[in-house]
């Protein structure tokens, strides 16, 4: 039975990847970071009470700014492969608390290379790198693209990117970074754009709410399902070499279209709805992230099935029901715990 570690797991990568290792018969650890309120709303149905013989999942309390936790937990694990998914992940959070962005999103990724090198293990390494990395370089972006970060977020993943990948170089660890363009879902946190207008569909539809403040609405992203992007990060780390990878679906949509799309899904015109806040503006934005994933498909076989208008109905759908469902755990809600229904 293989064994893996999630840092991140609380979150909306870490969730559908713990799931999909589970359902492959790994035993999986996860880092969780204590908090006075309850953090673990995502994974809580795939959760046993760890004394009965059957439990597979394991969660640890740890942070990525604590370095000594790090290597005693990696020693105490000795997972095969570790994925590490952590970071302060909101880009116009990024602008606001740089510092701490830095300390986690960046330096955080090197706390766990060392912690790895320094229980001594051979396992394998996943780097949540992102198309934020890119930034100012204007589309189609590929492995071949240079960076150009526009955020402290973004700055933080490049250094992250370029430390793996170091630590491939100089101590022969099998690392690998995932360069992953947007990807959403059911799960998504509920301050990132998509999710932030499914949520507000819903609710309009539902006569709770009447507007939606917004930031720039012309910027254009590849919006993939997140489902499928965890498949890619797994898959990664069963390749013969360790290498870098695109993941994206090359699809090229505004935060517009989006609008249109969920909007539309929900029979509501979003510009009925629509205001402008200026809080949501970011000093330095990223104007266009548009994916090449050749090298994923070719060398992978990964290719994403889920394009941007099928993401913001599934979306839409998802929170028409939980809102039917709110105050009732996630189990019970089928569309936030079945992705295969879309692969
Ligand atoms: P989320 O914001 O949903 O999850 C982030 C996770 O990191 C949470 O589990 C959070 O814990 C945890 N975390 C934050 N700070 C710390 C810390 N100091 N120590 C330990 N854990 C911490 O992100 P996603 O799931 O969307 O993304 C996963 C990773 O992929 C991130 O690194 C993100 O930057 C990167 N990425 C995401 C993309 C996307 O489109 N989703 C695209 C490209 C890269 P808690 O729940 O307690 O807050
Ligand atoms: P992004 O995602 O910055 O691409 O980072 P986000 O959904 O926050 O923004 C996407 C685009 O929408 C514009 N926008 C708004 N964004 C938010 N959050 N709220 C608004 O009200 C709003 N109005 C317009 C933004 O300006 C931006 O152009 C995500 C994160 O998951 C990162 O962790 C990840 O690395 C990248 O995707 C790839």
């Amino acid at each position: 039975m293989k064994r893996a570690l999630i840092t991140g797991i609380t979150g909306q990568d870490g969730s559908y990847l713990a799931e999909l290792l589970l359902s492959k018969g790994y035993e999986v650890h996860g880092l969780i970071r204590r908090s006075s309120t309850f953090n673990t709303a995502r994974i809580d149905h795939m959760y046993v009470d760890p004394h009965t013989p059957d439990a597979k999942l394991f969660l640890h309390y740890g942070d990525l700014s604590d370095g000594a936790r790090l290597v005693t937990l990696l020693a105490q694990i000795r997972p095969d492969e570790v994925y590490n998914l952590a970071a302060q992940s909101h880009v116009r959070v990024s602008f606001d608390e740089p510092e701490h962005t830095g300390d986690t999103t960046g330096i955080g990724s090197i706390r766990l290379l060392e912690a790895v090198r320094m229980a001594g293990l051979e396992c394998r390494f996943y780097q949540a790198s992102s198309s934020e990395m890119f930034g100012a370089t204007p589309p189609p972006q590929d492995e071949q693209t240079p960076f150009y970060p526009r955020s402290p977020y973004g700055a933080a993943k490049v250094y992250s990117y370029w430390i793996t990948k170091n630590y491939r170089e100089a101590y022969g660890i099998f690392a690998v970074n995932g360069i992953l363009f947007n990807h959403e879902s059911p799960r998504r946190g509920e301050t990132f754009v998509t999710r932030k207008i499914t949520r507000a569909v819903a609710r309009i539809k539902a006569g709770l709410e009447s507007h939606l403040y917004m930031g720039n609405l012309d910027a254009i992203r590849d919006w993939g399902y997140a489902p499928e992007y965890v498949e890619g990060m797994w898959r990664m780390l069963q390749a013969d070499e360790p290498d870098d990878y695109v993941l994206a679906t090359g699809g090229n949509y505004s935060v517009k279209d989006f609008l249109t799309v969920a909007f539309e899904h929900a029979g509501l015109n979003w510009e009925d709805h629509v205001r402008f806040d200026e809080r949501y503006l970011r000093p330095t934005e990223v104007d266009a992230l548009i994916g090449d994933a050749g090298k994923a498909e070719q060398k992978l076989g990964w290719k994403a099935t889920v394009h941007t208008p099928e993401l913001a109905r599934i979306m839409v759908d998802a929170d028409i029901e939980a809102l039917t469902c709110e105050g009732k755990p996630w189990i019970d809600r089928p569309n936030l715990v079945d992705w295969e229904h879309a692969r």
